[in-house]
Order: C-alpha cells, then structure tokens, then sequence
C-alpha cells in the first residue's frame, strides 16, 4: 500500500501537493492530519466528495510499503506515521520546498528551494501533460498563494509565478481562492487584536523595529496568525511576534510576521522547535512562561541580526569632507573633481552642514562665489547611525529627498552612505 501524507496543521500548499501527489501516483491514498487549519477545513467540508481523503486511524499501518510525505521533512511534524519511520524495506518519496534540512531520509527525493511546494509538483504535472480540473487549479493556486502571499513573500522564486500562470490557465478561480484565502476574522480575533494594542511596545534592534507581545487566552482561538498579521501591519513594524498563553493547558504559541529579509521567522521558529517561512513563522511550547518565550525570541531577533547587513557594510569612507570656511568656488571644484553631488561639511570633526550641487543655484551672481560654503549650505543634516538597516536609509532618503546620508557615531561622521550604495544591496550585487 502506498500512501500520502503532509504536516500537521495542514495549510492549502499541504492539501494542495497532498492532491498533486494522488496524479502523479495513480492508486496512493491521501491522507489527511487531524490537525488542519480553519480554512484548509471549510475546503475540505466543501469538497469532500472530490477529494477522497482518508484519516489516519483508517489506515493500517503493517500494509504500508511506501509513503509519499509532501511539503514537510521533519517526521515530528507528521500525524502517526512517524512511527513507520524506522520500517526496514519502507519506501520514502519526499517532496520538499523547505530551506531547513530535515531528518526524513527519502529512497527519493525533490527537494528544492521554492516559494511553496505545490510548484514542485506542477512542474512534474506539466511534464507529465496530466490535465487538471478547474478544482484542482484552484486548490493547487489557493496553496501557491498562501505559502507566497500572494507572490510577495520574499521566499517567491519566478517558477512560482510561472506555476501561477499555468494554474489560471487551467481555470483556476480566484473568487474561490479568494473567499478561502479571505481571513476569518470575527468578534473575538478583533477583541484579541485591540488587546494588544493596548499595551503594545516597539523595540529597536540594529535598525529594525520589532514588536513583541504577550496574551492570555482561554481556549482554542482560530486565526490568530491573521491577528498577528494585522497586528504587524497597525504597528508599522518590522517584524512582529505573538506570544499566547493558554495557561490551563500550559502552552505557548508563538506567532511571527516578518517583513524584512534580515528577519527570518522560518529561522527563528524552527529554533523553537516551530517552523515557517522567512515571512511567516510558528511554533507551540508547552510548559513555559511567556516570559522565558520572550527572551528566547529577543535572543533570536539578536542573534539573527548579526549576519544582516547594516550600513557600516555598506558607506564609503574614508570621507571627504569640506571645512565651513573655504569659498564656494573651491566647494565646486572639489565637487567637480571627485564626482559627487554633495558632500558634508565640517568644524573639526563635527558634522555642521552639507553642500550640494542644488545649493550652487542659489547663487545670484558670480561675486558671490567668493563667499564661504557657511553662508549656502543646508544645516539639518540627515545622518544616520552605523547600526541601521539599507532599508532605513533608503526610507530616510525618500522622505527627505537626499541622495546622500553621513553615516554618525558619536557626534563623529565615520562614512557616508549614497543611493547606489542602497541599490547595490536591494538588487543583491554586493560583493562576497
Ligand atoms: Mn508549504
């Protein structure tokens, strides 16, 4: 007997490479966790009839010769069927998106890198020409958009989009996509959400804001990732974490939203024993107190900003700077030579002023060159600190409409960070 099984906590990409898996092994059973997420269940109820799951406790374990684990490569993370892990002559067939090496040793595998593993299994369906029904389009889509957001997670690769094309070409719906995909959010995901706002804190670590927030709950709550999620979003934070505690059944569960790279909530959980992806994350503690919870997390975000870049990777130095006294003709010359558009000007080492070429039109009148860069140059100053991230200063500089920033540690200007200098980290040309 052959059989298919996935994670628990099944998400749409889960069901979805689940049902992918049935086409490309005609005559194996999909099986379904117990543990499914609430929306994954409304699907299913609506669609039982075409999907033909099967629950694990049908399933006689002593006929399994070979399982197909789908969108997971951690047996801890599959309902029952660890047990068979150690079954000699078992048949493993692994189909992986995850970037974290799992303990799943597979007779075969697909393991790759990719925004959700249902693009995995649709390149071998579009190979294979196996045609698909607009249901099946949909519930392949549904996964493909969840696991991406939408194709906006950072995790998303281009063969992802090219699965998405392909899907809405075999009809998939996107009203039906979209009334699953939709949020459940009621009464009391709202409540919980106005709750922590109120005693909402921001933390700043190494230039990225972050917000961590600790909440009783009674009971099982629905949707708390969309909770977090909006919660991210009213904040205007980098990252943001949920820790609820359910005291009575002495767990934690721990959610994150990421929004930047130099986060990576799949990272971050999976170190708690959780998982997700870069953008979105979570993990289940049982017997801990929400306080030792947050510390692990604050060691984590700390520990995880190390390798990131900040703009001490990033500024030129040394820098050259201008004395407020030398005439404005010099300042010209200076800028001409060196073929930058402004530069910083200062007492000492004090950082008092900047010079650019805009300032040069203020001029009226050639005499008035003689005068001293002093009586021209712009005295707020944006600087930045070393600390931050590329993606402050290029925040700094849209807002300001600066092309340059002086990068400040102690009243002391040690470099100066350009908007090449922030494109060249967006578009990932640094160099190793
Ligand atoms: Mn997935």
């Amino acid at each position: 007997m052959q059989i298919i099984a996935t994670h628990k906590n099944t998400d749409f990409d889960a069901l979805g490479s689940l049902i992918a898996a049935t086409l490309l092994y005609p005559g194996s059973i999909p099986v379904l966790p117990k543990a499914i997420n609430h929306n994954v269940k409304s699907f299913v109820s609506i669609h039982k009839d075409l999907l033909n799951l099967r629950e694990s406790s049908d399933i006689n374990m002593d006929k399994i010769d070979s399982i197909i684990i789908v969108d997971v490569n951690h047996w801890s993370r599959i309902e029952r069927f660890d047990k068979i892990s150690q079954k000699s002559g078992l048949e493993i067939i692994l189909w992986d998106h995850h970037r974290i090496e799992g303990d799943i040793q597979a007779t075969w595998k697909c393991q790759e890198e990719m925004g959700a593993n249902i693009t995995l299994m649709i390149r071998e369906l579009r190979n294979r020409q196996v045609p698909l029904t607009p249901v099946q389009a949909t519930l392949f889509l549904t996964g493909l958009y969840e696991d991406t957001g939408s194709l906006m997670f950072p995790s998303s690769q281009a063969e992802d989009a090219f699965a998405a094309g392909y899907l809405l070409e075999q009809k998939a719906d996107l009203a039906v996509l979209g009334s699953f995909l939709r949020p459940a959010y009621g009464e009391r995901q709202k409540n919980i959400l106005f709750e922590m706002l109120q005693h909402a804190e921001r933390l700043r670590f190494n230039g990225y804001s972050v917000s961590i927030n600790k909440l009783d709950i009674h009971g099982h709550v629905d949707s708390l990732a969309v909770v977090v999620r909006m919660y991210r979003e009213i904040m205007n934070v980098d990252a943001a974490f949920g820790i609820f505690s359910d005291r009575e059944r002495e767990r934690c569960i721990v959610i994150g939203r990421s929004n930047v790279d130099g986060l990576n909530m799949g990272t971050i959980m999976n170190s708690m024993g959780g998982g997700g992806h870069p953008g979105a994350g979570s993990a289940m503690l049982k017997a801990v107190n929400p306080e030792a919870v947050e510390a692990m997390i604050l060691e984590l975000v700390q520990g995880n900003q190390q390798v990131s870049i900040q703009i001490s990777d990033l500024m030129s130095f040394p820098v050259i700077t201008i004395p407020p006294d030398i005439t404005m003709e010099e300042a010209a010359l200076i800028l001409r030579e060196k073929g930058c558009t402004g530069i910083p000007v200062v007492d000492g080492e004090k950082l008092i002023g900047m010079i650019s070429r805009r300032d040069f039109r203020k001029i009226k009148g050639a005499n008035r060159l003689k005068l001293p860069v002093k009586a021209f140059m712009s005295t707020n100053v944006i600087s930045i600190d070393p600390g931050k991230s590329p993606m402050q200063a290029a925040r700094l500089m849209v807002k300001y409409d600066v092309g340059r920033l002086p990068v400040v540690e102690n009243g002391k200007i040690i470099g100066i960070v350009t908007r090449s200098d922030t494109m060249i980290y967006f578009y990932d040309m640094m160099p190793d």
